[in-house]
């Protein structure tokens, strides 16, 4: 009999809401309770097309916004064989951002709709659970400076809230707000929790297909 699959759960949020750490924290609490469990995150750096978003983030290079929302979706079709083969082996995979990212950043940029950001990531593997890690902007800046990248401004990240609230209206995808003012234990309770249900869950569905 085939296993059952994995559940595709991602984090999202803005900087400084803690994701990378919950991340880690939860494939690691996963696995000791016997989920066999994986992180990735996005954008994939060591790619072709993740160096040259790499490049772009670090003002290395210059990009159209619609040439590197295209390389942002792009990074992600790359790695959906991969994604696909993990969750049928039955690990679960703990997703560092994903499409939503991709669509609340871009459509933050003066002239890009939301509509016109999510046509490219239509069709992706459909995350089980998206916790949103939910801080705001005040509480994100008492969490210290923001570095060097190019998105990493207030003004900009205040943008990226409001495009994630529009986000979240739509019920087709599995949201939970996450109130990530709490300290890292609780946080990481409140995200275990609903991760667990959604692996219950998720292995007897089949996969789904994002926006579509
Ligand atoms: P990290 O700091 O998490 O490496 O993110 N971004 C991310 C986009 O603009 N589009 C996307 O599709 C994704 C996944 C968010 C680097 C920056 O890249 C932004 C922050």
């Amino acid at each position: 009999m085939a296993c059952k699959r994995g559940a595709l759960i991602v984090l999202e949020g803005v900087d400084k809401a803690g994701k990378t750490t919950q991340c880690q924290k939860l494939v690691q609490a996963l696995r000791r309770k016997g989920h066999p469990a994986e992180m990735m995150r996005f954008p994939d750096r060591t790619t072709t097309i993740g160096k040259m978003i790499s490049a772009y983030l670090e003002n290395q290079s210059e990009l159209s916004g619609q040439t590197v929302h295209l390389l942002f979706s792009a990074n992600r079709w790359e790695l959906v064989p991969l994604i696909k083969k993990k969750l049928e082996q039955g690990t679960t995979l703990v997703v560092d951002r994903y499409a939503f990212s991709g669509v609340a950043f871009t459509s933050a940029k003066p002239g890009f709709s939301l509509h016109w950001c999510k046509q490219p990531d239509v069709g992706l593997p459909k995350p089980d659970l998206v916790l949103f890690l939910q801080l705001s902007p005040a509480e994100a800046a008492l969490r210290g400076h923001f570095g060097m990248e190019r998105y990493e401004k207030s003004s900009f990240q205040c943008a990226v809230q409001q495009q994630f609230k529009h986000l979240m209206e739509d019920e087709t995808v599995n949201w939970k707000v996450i109130d990530a003012s709490m300290n890292v234990e609780d946080v990481h309770k409140d995200i275990t929790e609903h991760s667990l249900n959604a692996i219950n869950i998720a292995q007897n569905l089949p996969l789904g297909e994002l926006w579509q």
